[in-house]
């Protein structure tokens, strides 16, 4: 072997330096490497961002079902007595244009979002999302839920026929303006309270809006304070258990908020009985409604139909919800497809999109 002249140390030929052929291949290994980490990063980054939007969503339908749920399994609960016809169940508010807050006749009702009727001046909320799938959905529905709420539920005391007037057993915290029931396990009445301290209720006149069409409580109800023959006022007191407890409505849809996101929506009665809506989960897009109605009055459902094609919105004891859910930002590499209320589409951006259900049953139907 060669010894160097003055280490005396042999000296191995690639400490001599690299030959171009060898500088090319660590360059191009270099550049891949470098290419890979930003692969990883760039995959890392979107598997991130699809996560968070994913569990945003399954959030946001959780939250979205259990409110609506929730509620649709209590429509119709007005304390002991769960009949709705006209000899058990009485509204004495102004009711004039038939505004959908002021109908507490059907437990739920609802439209539905396609019918060519709809929107209509008793529900006018029609701003929809826009889809990038254009009118191959169907447009969203809308549900209204009304019941009684036995949370702020108190017995009550006397019921004075004379001056419209109920005394609960111990306080209640009802303002003036606001709407209530008063049942026992034979009928309902609702009204809106004009007057009295607690534990007094007054529910004469029109000093509030929409104000009661009558100070009788009848059944059926008459819009006038005259005495009718074979029709006279009921007296809550004198049947027994009776209960008083504030009568609830809710409508739910879905539009496009302030921000820009589809947004599912809530409108309900404030405590003057003025409406309020409230946002109440973001990124859905789309809600289709079914309802399943006994024809044969059995208390078994016959049939899943959507809105318009219900008969009698006293005979629906199941409702089928299906939420069309959006993510947050456009987080999928190319367009998706989806299945979303027994239908099959293609999106044509780059949201992901998921659809999720649940069946409820009313509680009061059977
Ligand atoms: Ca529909
Ligand atoms: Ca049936």
């Amino acid at each position: 072997m060669k010894r160097h002249p003055l280490s005396g140390q042999s000296t191995p030929k690639s400490s001599l330096g690299f030959t171009l052929l060898e500088l090319m291949i660590s360059m191009s290994l270099g550049l891949f490497l470098v290419a890979g980490a930003v692969q990883m990063l760039m995959t890392s980054e979107h598997t991130y961002r699809f996560n968070r939007d994913l569990g945003w969503m399954q959030e946001n339908a959780k939250y979205a079902l259990s409110l609506m749920t929730k509620e649709i399994r209590m429509a119709g609960y007005w304390g002991c007595n769960s009949g709705q016809s006209a000899s058990t169940f009485t509204n004495t508010l102004n009711t004039g244009t038939g505004d959908w807050y002021l109908n507490f006749e059907n437990a739920i009702n609802g439209y539905d979002g396609d019918d060519a009727a709809f929107p209509n001046t008793v529900f006018p909320v029609a701003d929809q999302p826009i889809l990038a799938l254009g009118a191959e959905l169907p447009d969203s529905d809308v549900v209204i839920i009304s019941r009684g709420d036995g949370d702020s539920e108190v017995e009550v005391a006397s019921h004075d026929t004379g001056i419209a007037s109920f005394d609960v057993v111990g306080n209640h915290d009802h303002p003036e303006g606001k709407i209530l029931s008063i049942s026992n396990c034979a009928k309902t009445a609702i009204f809106q309270k004009t007057a009295g301290a607690t534990p007094s209720v007054v529910f004469s006149g029109n000093t509030e809006t929409p104000g009661n069409c009558t100070e009788i409580i009848r059944f059926p109800n008459v819009c006038s304070n005259a005495v009718i023959p074979g029709n006279p006022a009921y007296d809550f007191d004198s049947a027994g258990e009776a209960k008083l407890m504030a009568a609830m409505i809710s409508a739910y849809y879905i539009r496009t908020s302030d921000s820009g996101l589809p947004v599912l929506f809530k409108q309900t009665l404030d405590d003057s009985a003025a409406l309020e809506e409230k946002q109440m989960a973001q990124g859905i897009e789309n809600i289709q409604i079914r309802y399943g109605e006994d024809v044969n009055g059995d208390d078994v459902v016959d049939r899943y139909v959507s809105a318009d094609q219900v008969t009698d919105w006293g005979e629906i004891h199941v409702v089928k919800l299906y939420l069309l859910m959006r993510s947050l930002t456009e987080v999928t590499a190319e367009a998706q497809n989806f299945r979303f209320a027994g239908s099959d589409y293609t999106s044509t951006d780059k949201y992901f999109r998921q659809e999720f259900m649940s069946t409820t049953t009313i509680r009061n139907r059977g």
